[in-house]
């Protein structure tokens, strides 16, 4: 009885923390199954839901003729081993009859549904390029004729609301795969290959995505958010993130950073602007303007950001992001330089 209060208590739990609202706080556990907010995952999601109640129903029908036939009582043993001549065969060709028709439904509607979510209604005016890596995304932003609206950034995607956008998936190392559950289903990121994905957002907000295929020590911290926007604030967005970063000379601290950027992390990294240009980790240009670092393991903040360089490993140990051993004066230096990154 203690047993199953518990269970129902954390199922109200679930379903208590699934109904919160999407855009406020971190994304809380299921709210993929309730909450659809997009033209490609609603189809899906209303697949979820009926092929759940499928199961649940068969679960309880099965339990209940369980329960009966252990309830019933039976007069006496049968003298006679069991055989078609014994009675009952009529029922297993009802059972197989029954499952058969619903398994071919549900193939059908399974197809249907596919078919619903293989393209957009309309041509996606905007085409971004996301590749994984261990572990983390990059994101290129590559599809207008002025080069100065084009960028790299890291996991964070901005997209225009109301229209579709279309993503091609690339894996730069082993094979991932990208989901953003609320707005369409997963794609897997292939070495050498390049696969299509549209996702739409039918209102502003922020979801969270997360690779969703095995990819080594980190895979659970490889995270990313698509931030939707209207149209207006995209427009701006982008244009933001085209412009080069870094502060001017002036400043004395901002200087030195800058240099010890150049000596420690230009090998991996790029600020556009400087000649740091590292192709192997995420562009830093826009860093302050993201939510997140480390592909969602950390708020950004100047104090988790320091934390980040002095101790990769230990918040994601094997990140292919060595630990940095900074002096006071260093950190200081390097946190002003950082602090430009607008
Ligand atoms: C050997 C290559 C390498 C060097 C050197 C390196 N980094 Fe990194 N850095 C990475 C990789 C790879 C990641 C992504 C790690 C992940 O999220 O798994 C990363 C992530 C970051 C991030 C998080 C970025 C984001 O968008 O979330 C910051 C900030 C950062 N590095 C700053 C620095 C600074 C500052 C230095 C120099 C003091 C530095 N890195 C040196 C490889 C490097
Ligand atoms: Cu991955």
């Amino acid at each position: 009885m203690r047993g199953l209060r518990t269970g129902a208590g954390s199922f109200a739990l679930i379903l208590a923390l699934a109904a919160s609202p999407v855009h406020a706080g971190p994304a809380a556990p299921l709210n993929y199954f309730l909450h659809a907010a997009g033209p490609a995952a609603a189809p899906t999601q209303r697949l979820g839901w009926v092929l759940s109640a499928i199961a649940i129903l068969v679960t309880l029908i099965i339990a209940g003729l369980l329960v009966g036939a252990i309830v019933r009582r039976r007069p006496a043993p049968p003298t006679r081993p069991f055989n078609a001549e014994a009675g009952g065969m009529h029922w297993i060709y009802i059972g197989t009859g029954v499952s058969s028709i619903v398994l071919l439904a549900i193939l059908v509607y399974v197809l249907i549904t596919l078919e619903s979510v293989a393209s957009p209604a309309a041509h996606p005016q905007l085409t971004l390029t996301v590749t994984a890596y261990d572990w983390w995304w990059k994101v290129d932003y590559a599809d207008d004729p002025d080069p100065l609206r084009n960028f790299s950034t890291a996991n964070e995607i901005h997209i225009p609301v109301g229209q579709p956008v279309k993503i091609l998936l690339k894996s730069a190392d082993v094979v991932h795969a990208f989901w953003v559950p609320q707005l369409a289903g997963k794609t897997q990121t292939i070495p050498g290959q390049t696969n299509e994905q549209w996702i739409q957002a039918d209102q502003p907000g922020i979801f969270r995505g997360q690779c969703s295929q095995f990819c080594g020590a980190q895979h659970a911290h490889m995270a990313f958010e698509v931030v939707a926007q209207s149209p207006a604030d995209f427009a701006a967005w982008r244009a933001a993130q085209g412009r080069t970063a870094g502060g001017s000379a002036g400043d004395a601290a901002v200087a030195a950073g800058r240099h010890l950027f150049a000596e420690r992390c230009a090998g991996c990294h790029t600020i556009r602007g400087s000649d740091a240009a590292g192709l192997q980790a995420p562009d830093l240009t826009h860093l302050l303007s993201r939510r997140t670092l480390a592909a969602g393991a950390l708020t950004n903040t100047p104090e988790h950001l320091l934390d980040w360089i002095e101790h990769a490993q230990r918040i994601k140990p094997e990140a292919l992001m060595p630990d940095i051993p900074l002096t006071t004066g260093d950190a200081a230096a390097l946190s002003a330089y950082l602090a430009t990154l607008h």
